[in-house]
């Protein structure tokens, strides 16, 4: 007995110092350490009723019991009668108690998807109750009761309903079948293509569990630089052997669709959308897809973009494309995700301007079952943009936002960067596209126009990495996506706060500064990176680092130099009327809140404005003194979360605070190097002195300027 007790004992604390490498993400489920809290917990939950025998409840049960057993350190058994504390996990279908506990109208507040967490008495006993009209929300009503735990929270009574406000949340997986991931920087991809379908990884089913646990539904495999192979028989049992692993968890498998693979794997000789044999062979393509995953979600396509192919090769319309594929497709009740991410080299128009001027005239042309999935801004996932102009924009068609999760311009996954401030920050804006109050937010949810079919996706940061995400911190913006998918009201501070508490700990010395450091984080790389405006200004190709001088990219609006526009007169890029006249792709009262410079948010200056060197800005100081000044808070800024990150020491495990510890080291060193880079080579411009009281560089502009990254990470080819 001793003996048990002793291995025990050493199991535990040899547990609690090798478990923390990430893997758990935000579903650590340890055991509550406030002994008040967890008496509190345990009296009210004793005991569990059976739940009904299908794949989804039975997943709900087991992550329950799990979880309970992890946070109240014992197990609670199940048991069919009911009793004080006992839970009932079910539909109103699979448990008739359920029916007569729950008010009708709660059920019916939850939707398909939702779920309500109610406390009631039955029988005499004290029980709650987690159900939701459909099994998936049951589950997603289960990892929600969880995390009112895990987040120290009160737990009776318990009256509430949630259902989601956007209908497709996903993420968008930039993997290619050699495991290369495109812009991706925690290792190789986590789908093992070689060793599917038959080697089925614990980590698919953790992804899972992850996934549901935020109300993510959907995920698309495969990178949008989409290769045909994906579609062949081979590579389908794959797909179907992970939908296979999803389906209890309520996630769709969508892949991604090479226009041209007609040709490429089904040898014929064009893939004009309007070809009958075209669209013949997609729709046997289609049938074939439904055949191995009967609920397959649907296709997501980069068309004429970037050098994929595309509908315009035959001198058709992205409509004719999309078209095409829903007729296959929606049959079957997928969906074609087509993206706005276009910008053709032979337009010699300012890049910003082109997904707008190709797409806005496609309005009311999509089949139904056709979503536009649209990027948050009109460049390229840049530290800050303005919302892209096409939201607001095309009211007979279903625009879904797109978001990068992997930090492509954000420092990679070394810098410390929690992005739900960004993704916040565009779903606030207003489009005005009925007036005002017409936010970016209700173009996507479907209020604005009244679309039921709604979406959006995050550029997934996943790789095999054992902390899935390859800095800690990095997992906070996986979970933001799918938080804010859910419910796009919550703030910022809110999903920071709950992922802290559960990703590390509940002591509010450690949440306090951490939620901190995490809020202001965005705001401190867009100073040390891109401060005022300034965008597109990293190294070519690989994306590490600063280059604003570069100018040699095959095609101009790749290089730097085309966006910022820095010369002997000032700096920034002319939207205006006198310049490209992006701004008129706004209406109105956005054009003119931009257009005039005295109006403009300093934020969003250098995107529409080419701005003298000597202009007086809000702080009194001039343009090239607050470029300065931008430049070097950000990097003291990174000093300061360094500082309050070494007074969390002793907080959470040694562990991660090490390897955070380390990351920001790293972050500090390249905001300085971004901040030393940017500083000497627009005063190349400015001929202006730095201002007083600031440290210089300590190496040269040609020093920056001869640094090369020939294995900088995330490059990704698809083989
Ligand atoms: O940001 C750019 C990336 C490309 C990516 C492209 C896109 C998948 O640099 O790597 O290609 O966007 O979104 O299609």
């Amino acid at each position: 007995m001793k003996k048990t007790a002793f291995f025990f004992f050493f199991f535990l604390s040899f547990c609690s110092l090798c478990a923390e490498d990430g893997y758990r993400l935000w579903l650590r489920y340890d055991k509550i350490s406030d002994n008040a809290l967890l008496q509190q917990y345990s009296s009210q939950l004793s005991s569990l009723l059976p739940a009904a025998s299908t794949p989804t409840l039975q997943t709900a049960q087991q992550e329950l019991q799990s979880g309970l057993q992890g946070l109240l350190g014992k197990q609670i058994p199940l048991q069919p009668a009911l009793a004080n504390g006992s839970i009932i996990l079910g539909t109103p279908a699979t448990s008739s108690l359920i029916a007569s506990v729950v008010p009708a109208r709660q059920l019916a507040a939850a939707g398909a998807e939702g779920f309500v967490l109610q406390t009631a008495v039955s029988s005499g006993k004290n029980v709650t109750v987690i159900t939701g009209n459909k099994e998936a929300g049951v589950l997603y009503g289960v990892f929600y009761f969880l995390r009112l735990l895990q987040t120290h929270q009160s737990i009776r009574p318990l009256a509430f309903t949630s259902a989601p406000k956007i209908g497709l949340r996903l993420l968008n997986h930039w993997d290619n079948l050699n495991r290369s991931v495109e812009r991706g920087y925690a290792g190789i991809s986590i789908w093992d293509w070689h060793k599917l379908p038959d080697y089925l990884d614990r980590r698919y089913t953790d992804y899972a569990r992850a996934n549901a646990s935020i109300g993510i539904n959907g995920t698309v495999l495969t990178n949008v630089n989409a290769n045909a192979l994906t579609l062949t028989k081979d590579y389908l049992v794959k797909a179907a052997a992970l939908a296979h692993v999803f389906r209890p968890y309520g996630i769709k498998v969508y892949l991604t669709a090479r226009f041209s693979a007609p040709i490429e794997i089904g040898k014929l000789k064009t893939a004009d959308p309007l070809d009958p044999a075209v669209q013949q062979w997609w729709k046997q393509k289609a049938d074939e897809i439904y055949s191995y995953i009967p609920d397959f979600g649907g296709l997501l396509v980069k068309a004429n973009s970037e050098g994929q192919p595309g509908p315009q090769n035959y001198g058709r319309t992205h409509a004719d494309g999309a078209n095409m594929l829903a007729d296959a497709i929606t049959p079957h009740g997928g969906v074609v995700i087509w993206r706005a991410f276009v910008y053709s080299n032979e337009t010699p128009d300012d890049r910003f301007k082109q997904a707008y001027n190709e797409f806005k005239p496609l309005d009311g042309k999509f089949r139904k079952g056709v979503l536009v999935q649209v990027k948050n801004g009109p460049i390229d996932f840049q530290p800050r943009e303005p919302f892209h102009p096409l939201f607001g924009a095309m009211p007979a068609t279903p625009l879904m936002m797109e978001y990068q999760l992997t930090q492509e311009y954000l420092g990679f996954a070394t810098h410390l960067v929690y992005e739900a401030p960004l993704f916040t920050e565009v779903l606030q804006a207003d489009t005005y596209a009925k007036g005002k109050r017409s936010e970016v937010a209700s173009a996507i949810d479907g209020t604005l126009e009244g679309h039921s079919l709604t979406g959006m996706a995050g550029v997934a940061n996943i790789g095999n990495d054992r902390n899935w995400c390859g800095h800690p911190f990095a997992q906070a913006n996986w979970y933001a996506l799918g938080r804010l998918a859910w419910d796009h009201d919550l703030s910022a501070a809110q999903i920071a706060e709950e992922w802290i508490r559960q990703t590390f700990a509940n002591q509010p010395a450690f949440v306090g500064p951490v939620k901190a450091m995490m809020l202001s984080s965005r705001e401190t790389m867009v100073n040390y990176m891109t401060p005022l405006g300034l965008h597109h200004i990293m190294g070519y190709g690989h994306h590490y680092g600063p280059a604003p001088w570069y100018n040699q990219a095959p095609r101009a609006d790749w290089n730097p130099v085309y966006f910022h526009k820095a010369d002997s007169l000032g700096l920034g890029f002319d939207r205006t009327a006198a310049g490209s006249n992006a701004l008129a792709q706004y209406k109105d009262e956005v054009a003119r809140l931009y257009g005039n410079l005295q109006t403009c948010p300093e934020a969003f200056l250098l995107w529409f404005h080419h701005v003298p060197w000597n202009y007086k800005m809000k702080s009194g100081r001039t343009l090239w003194e607050e470029l300065c000044y931008k430049y070097y808070t950000g990097a003291d800024s990174v000093k300061q979360m360094r500082q309050t990150w070494n007074g969390m020491k002793g907080l959470i495990d040694e562990e991660r605070f090490a390897q955070v510890n380390m990351l920001l080291g790293i972050q500090e060193k390249e905001a300085i190097w971004w901040r030393n880079a940017c500083v000497l080579y627009f005063q190349t411009f400015s001929r202006m002195p730095l201002p007083a009281g600031y440290e210089k560089p300590d190496q040269s502009l040609e020093y920056y300027q001869s640094l090369r990254f020939p294995y900088a990470p995330g490059i990704g080819g698809n083989l």
